[in-house]
Parts: structure tokens; C-alpha cells; sequence
């Protein structure tokens, strides 16, 4: 294995292509390598050949039709992304190459004594299509906690940001000027050939990923706190660990939450906001920081990912004006006047999606079994029998279930992460690795520019012959 470290994702790709017949037996030690780097360089040359071999015979074959509606309509249901990390299916929810989240649960590697996966594990699994062992995990704690460091500059510039600016816009100032350490960036403006890229935008993501906690936490620590005391990262800990402890919580079942939550927001398959923002950037070969920020722009949307906060503000409002012990009958009453008012139901609905989150379903079972008796988590679970019914009623709504936001945000709060307006920060930390992940495969596979049609509704009538 010393020997396999020794040889560069370059060397171990051309020596495939020169001699595929001893590709299985690189294929088996890149399995068992701990080297990321060097397990999909192994992979991303056969995934190049069967996605050229599938366009050179399938490149003319219609996979769907557009209409009109769908013009106007959000593009929904327009199938005109790749993506290859997740799926989200509308009954059965998201599945991270092919895992659903309890099978995720399952077979994902955990910190030692803990329950809940590693979110190491399911980037591993995102960015190769494997699950990986205990020890590739183990690595790629330690390489994270080894490149987390932060240039002085965006530090400086968290310092001297007024804590009246929403984490939002904090964090994607502070990825955005991180860019100044853009391998990628460098790389093409020295002339770097193209069949390169993928491994400067896998530095810069593997980089972004390792700094990312600690942005995150410098923003809590000055928003929220006297800005001291994010602390040292510790090598020998996870991800999720080193995060916590900067944030300022050490408690250990508030460290199992967060390996939780940042495993299940990072990937919901292309074509949501954060994701195809993130792809469609990156497509003009804006750096991985650039793309990302941009991405974190559109996550901090209300109808997207800011709806975790907006969930929270909805629910103290409803306490305010119901009490702890409302009837079935008040909480309607104050879900008919949200709607009447003509706002959203926060945490319900999802454009793709037509049942429960399951993301909402395995938070549910982690209260159940760790805050059962919460008042915060019994109004969250009494609002889940009545909003539903609610928003069928309305008629138009096409998903009346719970998403992912509508039971995020009781949990924090349980664990005494208070501050309803750094919710989307972490949602924003975990969407990094499926994202990232995705860019990386975006560049491998040599996908260009994003460039779709558009057209004006004079044009779109002429060309329909529409009166
Ligand atoms: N409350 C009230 N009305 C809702 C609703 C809700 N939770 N969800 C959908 N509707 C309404 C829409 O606003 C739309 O009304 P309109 O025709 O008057 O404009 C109508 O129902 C049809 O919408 P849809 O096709 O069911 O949903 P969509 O695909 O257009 O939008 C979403 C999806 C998520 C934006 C929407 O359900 C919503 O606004 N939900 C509340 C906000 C939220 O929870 N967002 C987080 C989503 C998950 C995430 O990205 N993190």
C-alpha cells in the first residue's frame, strides 16, 4: 500500500489506458486505498469511456418533451440535467447512489461509540460510488482537520463584518473571497490542459470542505458570542466533531445531531437551487469557491433553504399567539390565517417530492428516541397531523407533506443552538459535499458551458401559431 501512495492520480490513470488488462487489479487496491484522490482518478477514466460509448450511440434519443406550462412553470419535470451523486424519487424521497438514508444509516462508518453516520463516509460515497471502510473515513477526517486552516484575509474580513449582516451573506462573502487560494484558478491561468481540471477543482473542494466548519463557526462565534474561543482543530476527530466544538457545544449526543444533519443535507439530486446554481457556475469554469458562494446565495432563499428559519420564526409566532397547550383547533385556525395572509406554510411542500421527507422522518425518529417529552418537538409533531389535510383542502397544493426544514430547527434548539438565523449556515456546510462532489465529476466528464435556449412569449405564440 506504501508502493500504491507513491503513485500520482496522473501516472495510475495513463498506466490504465496503456494496459487496461491489470485495470481490476488497480481497481482493488484503489478500493482499499485511503488515497480519495487516488481512488477516483482510477475511476473517473472508465466512467469517461461508458459516458462516451452511451452518447456515441444514444446522443439523438429524446428522453422527454417541453412544454409550454413547464416553460413558464419552473422547468418542473424538464428532464436537462446529469447528475450523478443522488436521485430524489417523489415517493420514496432522496437515495445517495442508490443508499436511501436508513440503509445510509446502516452501513456508513461511525465515530467510535456513536450511532449516527459519518458524514466523511457519505462524501466518500457520493464522489466515488462506493462505501467506504472505517480507515478511507478515518483519512478523510484527518485530511480535512490537515488543510482547515483559514487565510488571514477572510478571517480579517468575518472580524470586520457588522454582526448585522445575516450569516448567509457572511458566509458566501467569506467562501467567495477564499478564492484566493483557487488551485483551479491558478492552474488555468498557467494553461493547465483541461483534462486536468477535475483535479484542481477536487483540491479546491477537498480545501473549501476542510474550511468550511470553520467559516461557519467564526461567523456563530462573532454573530452570537464575544467572537472568541473557536479553539484548535483536533486531528484525531471527525468533521462534525471538530465543528461542534468550535461552534462552542460539547455534548456528545449534540455532536451525534450534527453527523446527522450534515449527512442529510448535502446532496438532493441536480436541478434544485443550490445544486444547479453550484453546476451552472462552475460550468463557466468559475473556481469551486466562486461556484459554491453562488450556489450559498441561492440557498439562502426562503422557498429553499432558508425555510429552516422561517419554520422557526412561524413556530415562536404560533406560540406566542396559540400557547404551549393549543387545541387541534387553534393550531388550524393559525395555519388557515398564514394562508389567508397569503404566505407559504414553512417546512411543507417540495417541487419534487410527493411524501414525507424522509430527511423529516429519520429527524422524527432521532427526537423520538432523544427528546420525546419536548414541547417545541410535540407542537412540530401535533402540526404534522393537521397541516397536511390543510393544504389538500386548498387544492392546489401538490405536495401537502413535511421537508427536511419543517424539523431541523427543533432540534437544534433542544441543544441549545438557539439562533434561528445561522440554521441555513449549517444546512449550507453539509450541501457542500454532495455539491462539490458533483463538480469535481462535472469537470471529469468535460461537461461545457450551460447554455439553454430561452425564448420570448411573442416568439414562443408565433412559433405555436397561438391566438
Ligand atoms: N404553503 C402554502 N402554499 C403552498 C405550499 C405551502 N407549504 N407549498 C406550495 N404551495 C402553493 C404554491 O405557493 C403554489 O401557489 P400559487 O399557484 O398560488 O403560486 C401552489 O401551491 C402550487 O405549488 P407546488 O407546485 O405545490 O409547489 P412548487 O413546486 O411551486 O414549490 C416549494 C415548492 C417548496 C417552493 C413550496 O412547496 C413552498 O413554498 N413550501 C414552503 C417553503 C419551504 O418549505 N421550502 C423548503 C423546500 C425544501 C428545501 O429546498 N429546503
Amino acid at each position: 500500500m506504501a508502493l500504491f501512495r507513491r503513485i500520482t492520480p496522473q501516472r495510475l490513470a495513463d498506466t490504465q489506458k496503456t494496459f487496461p488488462q491489470i485495470s481490476l487489479i488497480l481497481r482493488q487496491l484503489s478500493d482499499a486505498s485511503t488515497d480519495l484522490k487516488a481512488v477516483l482518478a482510477a475511476k473517473i477514466p472508465k466512467e469517461q469511456e461508458r459516458v462516451k460509448n452511451f452518447r456515441k450511440n444514444y446522443g439523438n434519443t429524446k428522453v422527454g418533451e417541453v412544454t409550454v406550462d413547464m416553460m413558464y412553470g419552473g422547468m418542473r419535470g424538464i428532464k436537462g440535467l446529469v447528475c450523478e451523486t443522488s436521485v430524489l424519487d417523489p415517493d420514496e424521497g432522496i437515495r445517495f447512489r442508490g443508499l436511501s438514508i436508513p440503509e445510509c444509516q446502516k452501513v456508513l462508518p461511525k465515530a467510535p461509540g456513536g450511532e449516527e453516520p459519518l458524514p466523511e463516509g457519505l462524501f466518500w460515497l457520493l464522489i466515488t460510488g462506493d462505501v467506504p471502510t472505517d480507515a478511507q473515513v478515518k483519512a478523510l477526517s484527518k485530511e480535512w482537520a490537515e488543510r482547515a486552516e483559514l487565510p488571514s484575509h477572510v478571517v480579517q474580513l468575518l472580524n470586520n463584518l457588522p454582526t448585522s449582516v445575516h450569516p448567509m451573506s457572511q458566509f458566501a462573502s467569506a467562501v467567495t473571497v477564499c478564492n484566493s487560494e483557487s488551485k483551479f484558478a491558478k492552474a488555468y491561468s498557467n494553461g493547465v490542459h483541461k483534462s486536468k481540471y477535475w483535479e484542481y477543482v477536487y483540491e479546491d473542494s477537498m480545501d473549501l470542505i476542510a474550511k468550511l466548519p470553520v467559516i461557519a463557526a467564526t461567523i456563530y462565534r462573532n454573530t452570537y458570542k464575544d467572537g472568541s474561543g473557536i479553539g484548535a482543530i483536533d486531528t484525531s476527530k471527525d468533521w462534525s466533531h471538530n465543528f461542534a466544538m468550535m461552534l462552542g457545544f460539547d455534548n456528545p449526543e449534540f455532536i451525534e445531531l450534527l453527523r446527522l444533519y450534515l449527512t442529510i443535507h448535502t446532496d438532493h439530486e441536480g436541478g434544485n437551487v443550490s445544486a444547479h446554481t453550484v453546476h451552472l457556475v462552475g460550468s463557466a469554469l468559475s473556481d469551486p469557491y466562486l461556484s459554491f458562494a453562488a450556489g450559498m446565495c441561492g440557498l439562502a432563499g426562503p422557498l429553499h433553504g432558508l425555510a429552516n428559519q422561517e419554520v422557526l420564526v412561524w413556530l415562536q409566532k404560533m406560540r406566542q399567539q396559540v400557547g404551549d397547550k393549543a387545541s387541534e383547533e387553534e393550531i388550524k385556525e393559525f395555519i388557515w390565517k398564514t394562508l389567508k395572509s397569503g404566505q407559504v406554510v414553512p417546512g411543507y411542500g417540495h417541487a419534487v417530492l410527493r411524501k414525507t421527507d424522509p430527511r423529516y422522518t429519520c429527524q422524527r425518529e432521532f427526537a423520538l428516541k432523544h427528546l420525546p417529552e419536548d414541547t417545541m418537538f410535540q407542537l412540530v409533531s401535533n402540526i404534522y397531523k393537521v397541516v397536511p389535510p390543510i393544504l389538500t383542502e386548498l387544492g392546489k397544493v401538490k405536495n401537502p407533506w413535511p421537508n427536511v426544514d419543517a424539523h431541523s430547527g427543533v432540534l437544534l434548539q433542544y441543544y441549545g443552538l438557539k439562533e434561528m438565523n445561522y440554521y441555513t449556515v449549517l444546512f449550507g456546510v453539509s450541501r457542500a459535499l454532495g455539491v462539490l462532489a458533483s463538480l469535481v465529476w462535472d469537470r471529469a466528464l468535460g461537461l461545457p458551458i450551460e447554455r439553454p435556449k430561452s425564448m420570448s412569449t411573442d416568439g414562443l405564440m408565433k412559433m405555436l401559431k397561438a391566438k
